[in-house]
């Protein structure tokens, strides 16, 4: 008799396959045949990748197996999944790979996908393949074009001759968001700031709404925090100083301190703030010019870093502070910059650090208006500036206090005055209160090939214009030379043919940039066929919002903030339904590495090290490293992909090993050494049913029986883990899930033929979402018919609260708030586990109708509020 082996090769691609056939995943949604709207609708979302040409890394399937965990046990829980993937596959990489080797990008980037899917489909997730979508399709970005034709319409698309980020080394230029300290995110090149004619998008217009909407949703807390912080919102005033040589005879600056007005003993201009060269004094001029023309070739970081030493020009000129009526001078100083509030400030010395050390430098005076608070401690940069002998002050205070040397004001307190000072320069015309942000209008056009082309015409008298929707899509013109120019002329210029197509207008030759496509993709995925609008309102209104998206923080800011942007005008159109898009965000903790460290401290790739003197070894030389937990990365030759794990140890075993490596949200090395020990559970889990030697397709003989009743204890033991596994799925504990699993199959394995048929089924019906291939071959090998009696959509099991301590406690089970029935379940029942067994209940009255929300109020209810 052959030995029946757990046979990860064989049963993989046999389920993955009847998977296929069966469109076992398929999403049905309003107007699909065999839609149901009384099923509570889940969609749920990966961040789709972008197809690099090294194929998957460890880190992308962490995720989605959570995600794909969730779908399932949704799907057996009743839900009606929305499950998609897709590609994001427009961007620099294909491009630069392109112009090395000589490959088009779009070969490149089929050939990219074509990896990232078999790779992905051998993981056994279970997506909606029918709805998979690519953002470089014509078919697809047609509508992303489309879009951006509503944007231009809306007036939120213009044209801007701003300075910009321009990186050299990738000939483009790059968005704010996308350079760190004047380097390129992508890449890391220097970037300098020059002004170029670009498309810009108005996010500032949703600057508010952007901060507000927030609020409510259930993200990390970190997340909200730095898109906050992106958005840095200021409260102040601008104020208006008097000057002579000022075009309108007034400087304006804003101001978060208008309580310090009394202190101002100087006034700044940025650089190229429009009023220096109307202050400039014919003395002064010569050197206020070379100022500027070296402001020019710094960015802003440097201007505006507090360690930076302080330089400044005099313009000759002065204003009058409108508080205290003293002449100021006024400065021209790169700490100022033009972005932000009016590119002029009122410097407070003895108040603001910046201002202190200026002032310090060029010996300025210093008015200290602000007592601190009694039993003040100054700060550490406060005590870093301190400086003897000022006002008999020796260091700045920038806090909150009491107003002293403000005539009428004094004595007030910082809010207080702040108010009050605002209303008394309103009432005199000399300012206004004023809220801030820190965020720009967003930079819409790149200077590239593989990108969306503008669907936008130039016309002879120099206006411009939007293509026509029955003209989408623009598609970009097939070219062999796409190098960037390296000027600010895009590659697309040098399709002349391409762009002198609607003569006599010519087109648009920037394209858009990478985040184009994915602030819309989830939209796409909810109707990806449809050829005459980009989705079909129905069901918009029946999927959205996505109800979790899982992807790595990196998205923080980026993605996230553009496609709540995008988001919020399709809601101002009537295109979408609801306010934002992401009901739920969570992130996945990034799955690291190791790498070497020798004794000097540099890092030694893990290719060049092994084992070796009771520790690591450098490769040849001998001399010791120490071996460290490092992120992946290509340099290090440390990054790990699936397909060895896959190949050696199946699908199911890599799902589970990601799972279990440890909270999904936390940072964890990868260590492959732990893989077998998780293999080896799924070897005794085959074991159960699975006869050592026998037939093929044999089972245990004690497992025929369908009507043999289970031995109370293992019944107990069963119900620990449904309970454990359905509670740790509800708050996304995958870890804990797998190692109550573990903790029955220990206990089933000791039981022997005391295990009942029923109670396997029971246990693979909690095992599918883990391991689904290797829970299906047992599910049929127990007698079920998978195309009859598919385990994808068996009922979740319930535990049965009897068997618990706790007496079990009755609740009313409501439909739109009226009683339609009465359960019992588990003093400490789940809210799902509550949900569920009210659903059971009052399933008659459901039928039919969309369940818009449950509401489950331990002790003492469940209530469905029902649609139609
Ligand atoms: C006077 C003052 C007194 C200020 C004081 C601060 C402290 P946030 O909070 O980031 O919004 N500022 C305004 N415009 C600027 C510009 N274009 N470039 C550089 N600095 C600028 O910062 C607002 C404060 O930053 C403003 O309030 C202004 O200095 C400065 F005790 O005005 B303050």
């Amino acid at each position: 008799m052959a030995r029946q082996h757990y046979d990860p090769a064989t049963i993989e691609p046999k389920w993955q396959a009847f998977w296929d056939e069966q469109r076992s995943f398929r999403a049905v949604g309003p107007g699909d045949p065999g839609f149901d709207p009384s099923r509570r609708k889940y969609y749920i979302l990966d961040m789709f990748p972008y197809p690099s040409g090294s194929g998957l890394h460890v880190g992308h399937p962490e995720g989605y197996t959570a995600t794909d965990i969730l779908a399932r046990y949704r799907r057996q829980r009743g839900d009606n999944v929305l499950h998609p993937m897709g590609w994001d596959a427009f961007g620099l990489p294909a491009e630069q790979y392109a112009i090395q080797t000589g490959t088009h990008p779009a070969v490149t980037t089929r050939k990219n996908i074509e990896t990232f899917k078999r790779q992905i489909r051998r993981l056994g997730f279970s997506y909606d393949w029918d709805r998979e979508l690519d953002t470089t399709d014509p078919a697809y970005y047609r509508w992303t074009q489309w879009i951006f034709t509503r944007l231009f319409d809306a007036g939120l698309a213009y044209v801007a001759e701003v300075p910009v980020w321009w990186c050299e080394a990738l000939g483009t230029v790059l968005a704010n968001e996308e350079v760190l300290d004047g380097r390129s995110e992508r890449g890391d090149h220097p970037c300098v700031r020059r002004p170029m004619k670009q498309w810009m998008l108005k996010i500032t217009a949703f600057a508010e709404r952007l901060l507000a909407d927030l609020e409510p949703l259930d993200w990390p807390e970190s997340i909200k925090a730095m898109q906050r912080q992106w958005i840095g919102r200021s409260e102040g005033a601008e104020v208006d100083f008097a000057s002579p040589g000022a075009p309108g005879g007034r400087i304006r600056v804003f101001t978060t301190r208008p309580d310090t007005l009394f202190g101002a003993t100087y006034m700044v201009l940025a650089p190229e703030h429009p009023a220096v060269e109307a202050l400039l004094t014919k003395e002064r001029g010569a050197a206020v010019r070379a100022y500027r023309d070296a402001a020019a070739r710094k960015n802003e970081l440097e201007r505006t870093d507090l360690a930076k030493e302080k330089t400044g020009v005099f313009t000759g000129s002065f204003a009058i502070n409108p508080g205290s009526g003293e002449r100021i001078p006024v400065w021209v100083a790169d700490y100022v910059v033009m972005g932000y509030g009016t590119g002029a400030i009122m410097a407070v010395p003895a108040h603001d650090l910046r201002d202190w050390e200026f002032a310090t430098k060029f010996d300025l005076p210093v008015r200290d208006v602000v007592a601190p608070p009694p039993g003040y401690v100054p700060t550490a940069a406060e005590a870093a500036l301190a400086r003897e002998g000022k006002e008999g002050r020796s260091h700045p205070f920038v806090g909150e206090g009491t107003a002293r040397n403000s005539g009428e004001f004094d004595g007030l307190s910082t809010p207080e005055f702040k108010q009050r000072v605002t209303a008394w320069l309103a009432a005199r015309g000399l300012g206004e209160a004023k809220v801030t942000y820190r965020l720009r209008d967003w930079l819409f056009s790149r200077q590239r090939y593989w990108g969306e082309p503008f669907p936008i015409l130039h016309r002879p008298d120099g206006s411009v214009a939007r293509v026509a929707d029955a003209d989408l899509p623009v598609t970009l013109p097939p070219m062999q030379d796409f190098q960037p120019t390296g000027r600010a002329e895009p590659p697309l210029a040098k399709a002349k043919a391409w762009v002198d197509a609607p003569a006599p207008s010519r087109r648009e030759t920037n394209t858009m940039p990478q985040w184009a496509g994915s602030c819309w993709y989830y939209l796409r995925f909810l109707d990806p066929h449809n050829a005459a609008a980009p989705w079909d309102k129905a069901k918009e209104r029946y999927w959205m919002p996505v109800d979790l998206y899982v992807g790595g923080a990196e998205h923080a800011v980026l993605h996230l903030l553009y496609a709540r942007f995008w988001h919020k005008v399709l809601f101002d159109l009537g295109l979408v339904s609801t306010v934002e898009p992401f009901a739920k965000l969570y992130n996945q903790g990034m799955i690291l590495s190791h790498a070497y460290r020798d004794a000097r401290g540099a890092m030694v790739a893990s290719d060049e090290a092994e084992e070796g003197g009771g520790g690591h070894v450098r490769k040849g030389t001998g001399e010791p490293l120490e071996r460290i937990v490092a992120k992946m990365s290509k340099s290090l030759r440390n990054v790990e992909t699936p397909d060895p794990v896959v190949e050696q140890y199946g699908a199911d075993t890599f799902r589970l090993y990601e799972m279990f490596l440890g909270p999904l949200d936390a940072a964890k090395p990868w260590n492959p050494g732990d893989i077998p020990g998780v293999q080896r559970f799924l070897q005794r889990v085959w074991r159960l049913v699975v006869p050592e030697h026998a037939d093929d397709g044999a089972l245990h003989a004690h497992l025929g029986d369908a009507a043999r009743p289970g031995d109370a204890d293992l019944e107990r033991a069963l119900d620990r883990a449904i309970r454990k596994v359905t509670e740790d799925l509800d708050r996304m504990a995958f870890n804990t899930a797998i190692s109550a699993m573990m903790v029955f199959v220990n206990e089933a394995t000791k039981a022997g033929q005391a295990l009942a048929r029923g109670q396997m089924e029971r246990f693979l019906e909690i095992l599918n979402p883990f391991a689904p291939h290797l829970a299906e071959e047992l599910w049929e090998r127990l007698g079920n018919d998978p195309v009859r009696r598919p385990l994808a959509r068996a009922p979740w099991p319930t535990w049965d609260a009897s068997l618990h301590q706790d007496a079990p406690v009755e609740l009313a089970v409501q439909v739109n708030g009226k009683v339609r029935g009465r359960i019992l379940v588990a003093k400490d029942a789940s809210g799902a586990a509550m949900v569920a067994a009210a659903r059971q209940e009052v399933r008659a009255q459901l039928e039919g109708k969309q369940v818009v929300k449950e509401i489950a109020v331990p002790g003492r209810l469940v209530n469905f509020v029902v649609k139609g």
